[in-house]
Formats: C-alpha cells, structure tokens, sequence
C-alpha cells in the first residue's frame, strides 16, 4: 500500500481538500499531527455534530457521538464513565469467547475455495465480535450484519441518510427496551450510570451507542481484508508469526500503522492560528492526517515497508491524545486473537481477485482497503 502523502508531507506538510463545500487542511507530519491533538483548545471536537467527521454528516444526523464529540472537561467525564467497560476485552473470558468466534470463522472460510473476504469474513467477524463488546446474544450480530459494511455510506452515495435511519431507529428501540428490563448489556450500563449528580439522557446513551457502532466498523473490516490481502500476498509473513507467536502484539501494531484503517479526523479551528506556517481562519476545519503521520520517514525507519516485530512504534493509527480510540482495547484483542488463530488453522492464503476501495482527497487518491477481495484459505 502506497503513501499517497508523502510529496505534499515533504513539501509543505498539509494539503488542503474541499468536503461539501466546508473546506479542510489536512495536517500531515507525525509531529504537527500530534501537537494539534493536543490543542484541543483550538483545535475542537464538540463542534455541530457531525462536522468533525470528514467526509462531514452534517447533513445526516443531529446527536451528538459521546464522548467524541466531546471537549475536555465534559470529555474527561464522560469518558470516565466508559473507561472500565471498555477495557473488558482485556479479561481471559472475553479473549476466550473472542477466540471462540474467529475460530469459527476461519473454520467456515476453509470449508469453501472462494471466499469474498469483507461480506464473508470481514463484516460477520466485526458484528459476532462486537456483542462481546455490547455483552449481548450473539444472535443480534445477525441484525448488524445485514446493514452492509458501513452504517451510513453504501455502494452509490457517500453519505446515505435513509440508511443511518435505521441505525438510530434500532438504538432507540434498544435503549426502549433496556429501560423496561435492564440487563447486563452496555445500554443499561449507561442508562443507569450517574453523570455531573444526574442520570445519563436517552439522548446521550444514543450518542455513545451510535459512535460504538459506527466508529469500529468500516475500520475494523478494513483492518481485517487488508490484514487477510496481506497475508495472502507475504507467505513470509504467516511463517514469521507461526514460527514466533510472541511477536503477534508487535505485528498488531505494526499491521494497523501500515493499514490506518481511518485516514483522518477532523477538528473545527477555535480561532486564528497557523500550521506549517499556513494561516488557517477561525470556524475553518482542520483534520489529523494519521495515515500520513505513520509513514513519516522522520519517525519510522522504512516506513512503507512492514516490520513486523518494529520495536519503537509510536503510530497514531488510534489517534492521539485525549480523543485516542475507547474501542482501541477491543480492536487490538479482536486483531491479536486473529493472528493467532490464523497462524494456527492456515497454511495460506491464495488471492483469486480483488476490488480496491480508494478514497480521493482532493487531488490524492488513497487505498484503505477492498471493495470486494476474494481468496481461498488452505489448511495445508
Ligand atoms: C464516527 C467515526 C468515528 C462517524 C473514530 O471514528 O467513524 C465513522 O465511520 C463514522 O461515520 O460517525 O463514528
């Protein structure tokens, strides 16, 4: 996969891109990139819903996704109340049933010679994998899974209104109905949880729920296509991790630094202000190019090529600062145990055919993943 930033990243450091006419300068070196996520001051998340996201959902939806959208210190405080919940992954049940999903997976992808990865593999894995997150039935990823890959973009537009309609619709039902029967699931976590000597709103747990499913899931399945293309195409590299399991949480790293799942993140501009001396005007967006910032050579040595044990890695595939990913600990189980497994069960992966998504911003075109990719899983 190509640095499709590298000459604008040498050159002057951003690059300037129109989204639905609310223009956006992309910050592009790992150190710009790291001091604007810490100047949340200026550079902001708790703007109007949906603009910091690039493209912007200004157009399709008004909740606001907490605690993403967020500043400090209401950020900090909402965050507070999802930390512990988040970090579950990190519990021996939950890699165990993690491990029990893939497995599967994997088991079904090796009973047929033509696999299409993301419809088959990718997106079936995020969904089972994400009632562990939610700690729901694992029936419900049924639900999820037949929302197609992206829960408010489809194949012809972009950005798909009707099709977020039906996210929203579910989790009001959801929240409806963990009001009438709490459970041990994360919407009756949050509807009980105590927030600034109040309950949280149905409104804000909609908001952190929406941002639960929306934020890992193209992201995730274009971590997982891209890691199985991967594999495919370096036999190598399967070999290295059966051969030395204990480099897997370094390949983790490695993998999604090489990946960046998420091109980018915006920030609305507080006020006046420069980056790489490049005046940028009050109200105007900014976004934190994080796949530019993981393969500036200032960082990492041979950044576009994949170490898989790299020893000093501090990428920001998970953004940066006090916005870094909640779902990082989920993510990072969910693609340790898919190392694993897979160096377990494979042997190796044969490519049949391949569609590649490109993202174009502005005059830069990006691969981030795969439309379709297709494969056959050999066990020997
Ligand atoms: C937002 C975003 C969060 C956004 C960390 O990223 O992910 C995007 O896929 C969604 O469209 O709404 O949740």
């Amino acid at each position: 996969m190509d640095d499709p930033f590298e000459e604008a990243r040498l050159e002057r450091g951003y690059e300037q891109i129109d989204d639905q006419n609310d223009p956006v300068v992309m910050v592009l070196r790992h150190k710009d990139v790291r001091k604007c996520a810490h100047q949340w001051k200026t550079f902001q998340s708790g703007a109007k819903p949906g603009r910091i996201v690039v493209p912007s959902e200004v157009n399709i939806r008004d909740t606001r996704q907490i605690p993403f959208e967020v500043d400090p210190p209401e950020h900090g405080a909402y965050r507070a109340l999802m930390e512990e919940w988040f970090r579950r992954p990190l519990l021996p049940d939950y890699e165990a049933s993690l491990t029990d999903i893939i497995d599967d997976i994997i088991d079904g992808a090796l009973q047929t010679n033509n696999l299409e990865v993301v419809e088959q593999f990718a997106l079936p894995l995020q969904s089972r994998a994400l009632t562990l997150l939610l700690n729901i039935p694992h029936e419900e990823s049924e639900v999820w899974i037949s929302w197609g890959t992206h829960v408010f973009r489809s194949d012809d537009t972009k950005l798909d209104a009707s099709k977020a309609t039906i996210l929203y619709d579910y989790i009001d039902t959801q929240i409806e109905k963990a009001i009438s029967l709490p459970g041990d699931d994360l919407y009756s976590k949050l509807l009980a949880s105590d927030f600034q000597d109040r309950k949280l709103t149905k409104e804000e747990v909609k908001g952190v729920m929406i941002l639960t499913f929306a934020g890992g899931r193209d992201t995730i399945i274009n971590y997982v296509t891209n890691t199985i293309a991967y594999l495919g195409n370096h036999p190598e590299a399967l070999q290295l991790i059966k051969e030395q399991p204990e480099i897997c949480n370094r390949a983790v790293e490695e993998l999604v630094r090489y990946f960046s799942p998420l091109t980018h993140m915006g920030r609305v501009v507080k006020e006046d202000t420069y980056v790489c001396e490049h005046a940028i005007l009050k109200n105007t967006r900014i976004s934190l190019c994080w796949a530019s910032a993981n393969r500036d050579a200032s960082v990492f040595e041979h950044p576009n090529e994949v170490v898989l044990d790299r020893k000093v890695n501090p990428h920001v595939a998970f953004g940066f600062g006090t916005h870094k990913c909640l779902g990082a600990t989920h993510a990072r189980q969910l693609m340790k145990v898919l190392l694993k497994s897979l160096s377990k069960k494979v042997q190796s992966i044969k490519i049949i055919d391949q569609k590649e998504n490109v993202e174009e911003w502005g005059t830069i075109n990006r691969k981030v993943g795969y439309d379709a990719l297709n494969v056959s899983f050999h066990s020997n």
